[in-house]
């Protein structure tokens, strides 16, 4: 899954990609360089970020949905109803919800549905990263939004433990040391660590920019444990990891 953000302070690639024409032509080369799905997604969700209006975010997201559509699968990054509505509409096929509030909408649209674990609003969420147990009460959490999903209808569905969102340094490690419990539940599990500010304080504070090989090291983890999919920003370099990491001797005899 490309990351394809159409926003002006997204914590990685804020600004280049707010124009149309520009955001296109990246979810178009990312699709080039391997990507399955492109995340379109109009309003930062980083720890800190405000709300942006529905209008805006509509304006930013819907000619890039709607452009990409016909050429790759799109998903749509959002916590607004009245967004998911309208990227499904433009051809969006699955709602890539951070609020995992939105299952009704991809029932009635027969899309697709990630379930991401986070408490509170990106403003408030780095306050609430407390936990007895992280991992089972992420994994709790997810089973119980999953099964309202599976009830409503929802026939694809997919997991992700929001690494990042209302969570510490220590909670994304134990999420990543543990994610076998997730994969365990059967459901396809859909992880989001590229370029994430916990690479960097793990790594002497590397800027955001100089995270690839640490993302390549979680992406390459992440699949060794049974992710079904990886949420990134650098397709090329991924999708290339993740043929050695899925090729056999047969792939080179
Ligand atoms: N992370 C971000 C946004 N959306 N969706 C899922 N399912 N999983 C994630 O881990 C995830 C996500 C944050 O990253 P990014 O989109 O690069 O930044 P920003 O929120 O600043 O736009």
């Amino acid at each position: 899954m490309g990351v394809l953000n159409v926003t002006p302070d997204s914590f990685s690639d804020g600004g280049r990609w707010l124009d149309a024409g520009a955001a296109i032509a990246h979810g178009l080369a990312m699709v080039g360089e391997g990507a399955d799905v492109v995340d379109v997604g109009g309003e930062s969700t980083r720890p800190g970020a405000a709300e942006v209006p529905l209008e805006e975010e509509l304006r930013r997201v819907l000619p890039v949905v709607d452009a990409l559509a016909g050429r790759v699968r799109v998903s749509i990054d959002t916590r607004k109803r009245a967004v998911a509505e309208a990227a499904l509409d433009a051809g969006a096929t699955i709602v890539n919800d951070v609020s995992a509030d939105l299952y009704d909408v991809a029932a009635v649209h027969g899309a697709g549905w990630v379930a991401m674990h986070m408490r509170g609003t990106p403003l408030t969420m780095q306050q609430e990263a407390t936990y007895d147990d992280v991992v089972s009460e992420v994994r709790e959490f997810l089973l119980h939004r999953v099964q309202l999903a599976l009830a409503a209808g929802v026939a694809e569905v997919w997991i992700d433990p929001g690494l990042g969102f209302a969570k510490t340094a220590h909670h994304n490690l134990a999420l990543l040391a543990r994610l076998d419990e997730l994969v365990a539940t059967g459901h396809p599990v859909l992880i989001g660590a590229s370029r994430k500010s916990f690479i960097g304080r793990l790594t002497g504070d590397a800027p955001v920019d100089d995270r690839l090989a640490g993302s390549l090291a979680l992406a390459v983890w992440a699949m060794e444990k049974g992710a079904a999919m990886v949420r990134v920003h650098d397709v090329q370099a991924t999708v290339q990891a993740a043929r050695l990491v899925t090729c056999s001797m047969s792939d080179v005899a």
